[in-house]
């Protein structure tokens, strides 16, 4: 595959409702998306960052900077043999894992579609259907959380995650509990507690959760480490875990016994599958989270779901939860089960709405390989 083009977009969508979490409220999405042309066969994929640095450290400016300056550099006019191949091009760039996803799911993607296979089988995907769950945002108050899973349960939804901050946490979610006595339920903090609250957290143990997500700082292992054997509840760890080497730290230091895992912050497919190998080697379950992302990283997590250690539900649910009109076609649905059924077209199984996407841009790079210019790397 020879890497020939990189073509930039940045869309503006609305969410059809807003979503909050610990850390703020999004109402729209400022989203980059990755085209990249190998031997004349495009590919798709989509920066997950959010516009600020609030859930971790990349937004989609820096992630568009990091892009066209350090990372199309690299890769422009380099030939590899398999999508796997290009981390180790992307490796003198420290961190930006999502800009480099974008780049690295969108050769996946391309590679799928020249062997004329889907994405998930090229991935070693086992299963034709994927089980789905929610993520519900922090709402007003207990009567209007309950009226939310209530709906998502009639939607077929196999688990409920509820959003959680300080002052809307426990009553929120022991109210949900005593609505719903069978339902699959979780939690998750976004980094908002300290292990100073773990008598606070120890409580959620009464609750029958799945697990307690991410409850301390995005980038602090020790302290969970400190509170896992404090609770009963498992914590699943989502911010803090960037790469294989992380995953590995995790559960060999006890800081979590499940681990949510995000292709755009893990950096790609090379390395979720590495975590997802990894964690299946030690019994510790995986699933697969979110970022709001339109149908293109939508496609791209229901791929990654296929593999065999992601065992529990995870957070890829309808594009109508999201938007109005979505990027591909057709869009995203889910069964009365609560499941995915999983696309057998080549690539990642849906077709791009080119002309919508068109209409959705506010900027575009295109980006080539040409004779070397400035050398800014290394
Ligand atoms: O922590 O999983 C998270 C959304 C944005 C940033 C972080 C998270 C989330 C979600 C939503 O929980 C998942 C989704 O429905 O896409
Ligand atoms: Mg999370």
């Amino acid at each position: 595959m020879k890497i020939d083009e990189i073509i930039l977009r940045e869309i503006e969508m609305r969410l059809r409702a807003p979503f909050e979490t610990s850390f703020g409220t999004v109402r729209g999405r400022r989203i980059a998306l990755m085209e990249v042309r190998c031997d004349g066969v495009s590919g798709w994929g989509e920066v997950t960052a959010a516009e600020g640095p609030f859930y971790n450290s990349e937004t989609t400016d820096t992630a568009w900077t990091v892009l066209c300056k350090f990372i199309a550099p690299l890769v422009l006019g380099q030939n590899i043999r398999a999508a796997s191949e290009v981390m180790r091009l992307l490796e003198p760039v420290r961190g930006h894992e999502m800009a480099k996803a974008a780049l690295e799911t969108a050769l996946w993607d391309v590679e799928a579609r020249q062997r004329g296979l889907p994405l998930w089988k090229l991935l070693g995907g086992t299963r034709p259907e994927i089980a789905c769950g929610v993520s519900l945002g922090i709402q007003r108050d207990t009567r209007e959380l309950i009226a939310a899973v209530e709906k998502e349960l009639k939607d077929g939804y196999q688990r409920i995650k509820i959003k959680i901050k300080p002052g809307k946490d426990l009553d929120f979610v022991a109210a949900v509990r005593k609505q719903f006595q069978k339902t699959k339920l979780m939690a998750d903090a976004n980094s908002a507690y300290r292990l100073a609250d773990a008598e606070l957290l120890r409580k959620f143990d009464a609750l029958d959760l799945m697990m307690i997500e991410q409850p301390l700082e995005w980038d602090d292992l020790y302290h969970h480490s400190k509170l896992q054997p404090l609770l009963k509840t498992p914590i699943c760890l989502d911010e803090c875990i960037h790469n294989p080497d992380h995953a590995e730290a995790a559960l060999g230091m006890g800081a979590c016994r499940i681990i949510n895992i995000k292709l755009g912050r893990v950096g790609g497919y090379a390395h979720a599958k590495q975590i997802e190998e990894f964690c299946r080697s030690r019994g510790a379950p995986v699933w697969c989270g979110g970022m709001l992302e339109t149908g293109i990283g939508r496609a791209h997590n229901i791929a990654m779901s296929t593999l065999p250690g992601f065992v529990l539900p995870g957070d890829v649910s309808a594009s109508q939860r999201y938007w109005n009109e979505d990027l591909i076609e057709p869009e995203v649905q889910v069964t009365p089960n609560g499941t995915i059924q999983v696309r057998t077209a080549p690539g990642i199984g849906y077709a791009v709405r080119r002309k919508r996407i068109e209409q959705l841009t506010t900027r575009q790079e295109t980006l080539r390989a040409v004779n070397p210019r400035l050398s800014v790397a290394g």
